[in-house]
């Protein structure tokens, strides 16, 4: 097993309380559909709220608020967050990511080791219930990437494709963000932090 430990202590600095979620209406690419308040009884068109939302109609598999932040010049490595979420009819793991322009991408879990917060990659990926989520946040389980041949700047969005385990995929467009987004923090440390498999 290659996992490699870094420690974390800059990705795990404490941001801002939980504060009501507004975003700059800018999903291009997500079709507009009138937000469903409650779950009906037949498989319906995905809502989009005004919050940035990536989705599969037939999968139901969406991406709130995708971020991650700017790169410094030099700087090679990002994390990247959002809130998943599980529509669909079926229990899903997001297992993958790739994004043009970076080496590589990992799904990063933080433990601590020894009383030292490390991070590592998530041995079977992030589980996804029906009608589940799991976010990935500042202080928790997030993606990285590695060898990004470019600087992001704020204000870019970053297309990255999530992959699941159905081989369902999903190509998300991260913000770069110099502040995470209101109500982008984890929520509760520790709280998803054992997972046996
Ligand atoms: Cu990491």
């Amino acid at each position: 097993m290659s996992s490699r430990t870094l420690l974390v202590s800059a990705l795990a600095l404490g941001l801002a309380a939980c504060q009501p979620a507004a975003e700059a209406p800018a999903a291009p690419e997500a079709p507009a559909a009138p937000e469903a308040p409650a779950a009906p009884a037949t498989p319906a068109p995905p809502p989009a709220p005004a919050t940035p939302v990536a989705d599969v109609a037939h999968t139901g598999l969406m991406v709130h608020e995708a971020w991650t932040r700017p790169l410094a010049p030099g700087a090679t490595v990002a994390a990247g967050y959002g809130l998943l979420m599980n529509h669909g009819t079926a229990p899903e793991r997001f297992v993958a990511a790739r994004a043009e322009g970076v080496g590589r991408v990992e799904i990063h879990t933080i433990e601590s080791v020894d009383g030292v917060m490390q991070m590592r990659p998530l041995e079977g990926g992030l589980e996804l219930p029906v009608d589940g989520s799991a976010r990935l946040a500042p202080g928790g389980k997030h993606l990285m990437f590695f060898e990004v041949s470019r600087s992001w700047a704020e204000g870019e969005r970053i297309p990255v494709t999530l992959v699941f385990e159905s081989g369902a995929e999903l190509v998300v467009e991260f913000a770069v963000l110099a502040q995470a987004p209101a109500g982008a923090v984890e929520a509760g440390h520790g709280e998803h932090a054992h997972h046996a498999h």
